[in-house]
């Protein structure tokens, strides 16, 4: 069922469902490219485990993890999808919309293969607080990066997903966008760190935060504290230059380390087949 044409019209059906009047600044793209992050972003090289594989935010134990709060959303939009096409594992479906959303919104094209199973294995489960927290520095963030086997480099480009979407008050506790148009992908999010007299501030649930207020289209710009990290380590520093500078090779490094990232914890053989999972009982092979 799963071959290359049916992903194809997956593709479309997800294209199709990006612009939501309502919701947000009118598109679901950010937060279902946050939705593909975090579903992968739990991985542990060490154990092997954690991962896409699996869509182990289905279930309470990971899908209840504060650091996921805002993420049902994408999830439920994802659900019409799901219905439409039931042969489409959630690990594959979740994975694939945030490569197309980042496509749509005028990102790179990132390599995306299907394959994944919706099998979870509880011995495999990644335990709470695998996500980087927003309110630290640049040795968490290598902390939690290089669990997942990423370097200096990858984490700054990665960080550049920033220039997507927003803050919500009622999910993260912090508020605001990071970028002019949250809804077009683009090197600007380096650009504005380098650029912009970032000041702090308390907001009213005592969360801190950085802003800055961008005059030309009379908005408030914001930064995490984990963002502004990035400025303060000479090594970040160096790569969040090079980003702002040269967009093509941003995207050329953005395209790669999602690939990556989405890819994290999946063993394919020569024709892409996953190999550490077993797909007759659509389970993993212990
Ligand atoms: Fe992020 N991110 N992110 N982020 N992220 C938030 C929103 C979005 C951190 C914290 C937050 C990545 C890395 C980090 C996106 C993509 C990516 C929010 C706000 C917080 C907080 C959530 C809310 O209130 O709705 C931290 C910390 C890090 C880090 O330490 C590096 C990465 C690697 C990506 C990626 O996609 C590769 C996107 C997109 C959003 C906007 C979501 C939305 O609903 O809009």
């Amino acid at each position: 069922m799963s071959s290359q044409g049916n992903f194809d019209v997956v593709r479309k059906d997800i294209v199709k469902l990006l612009k939501q009047p309502g919701y947000d600044d009118g598109s679901i793209g950010p937060v279902l490219v946050r939705l593909a992050w975090h579903s992968s972003g739990t991985y542990d090289a060490e154990t092997d485990t954690g991962g896409s594989n699996g869509a182990g935010m289905r279930y309470e134990h990971e899908g209840g993890d504060p650091a996921n709060a805002g993420l049902q959303h994408a999830r439920v939009f994802m659900e019409s999808i799901k219905t439409k096409h039931p042969w489409i594992t959630y690990s594959d479906l979740w994975t694939l919309a945030g490569v197309v959303a980042i496509q749509e919104m005028d990102g790179p094209e990132i390599p995306w293969q299907g394959g994944r199973t919706d099998f979870v294995d509880d011995s495999k489960l990644s335990p709470r607080g695998r996500l980087p927290d927003a309110t630290k520095g640049a040795d968490h963030l290598r902390w939690i990066f290089n669990r997942m086997g990423f370097n200096d480099r990858e984490i700054v480009a990665l960080s550049g997903a920033h220039s997507l979407g927003r803050c919500h008050i009622d999910r993260s506790g912090f508020e605001g966008q990071w970028v002019n148009n949250p809804t077009r992908f683009s090197n600007q999010y380096y650009r504005l760190l380098l650029s912009r007299q970032w000041k702090t501030k308390t907001l009213p649930n005592g969360v801190e935060q950085f802003f800055h207020y961008d005059e030309d289209s009379e908005t408030e710009l914001m930064m995490l504290p984990s963002d502004m990290a990035l400025l303060a380590d000479d090594t970040f520093k160096q790569y969040v230059e090079l980003y702002a500078k040269d967009k093509d090779v941003f995207f050329e490094d953005f395209a790669a380390v999602f690939a990556k990232l989405i890819e994290l914890g999946i063993a394919r053989d020569a024709q892409g087949r996953i190999t550490n999972t077993d797909n007759e009982k659509g389970g993993y092979r212990s």
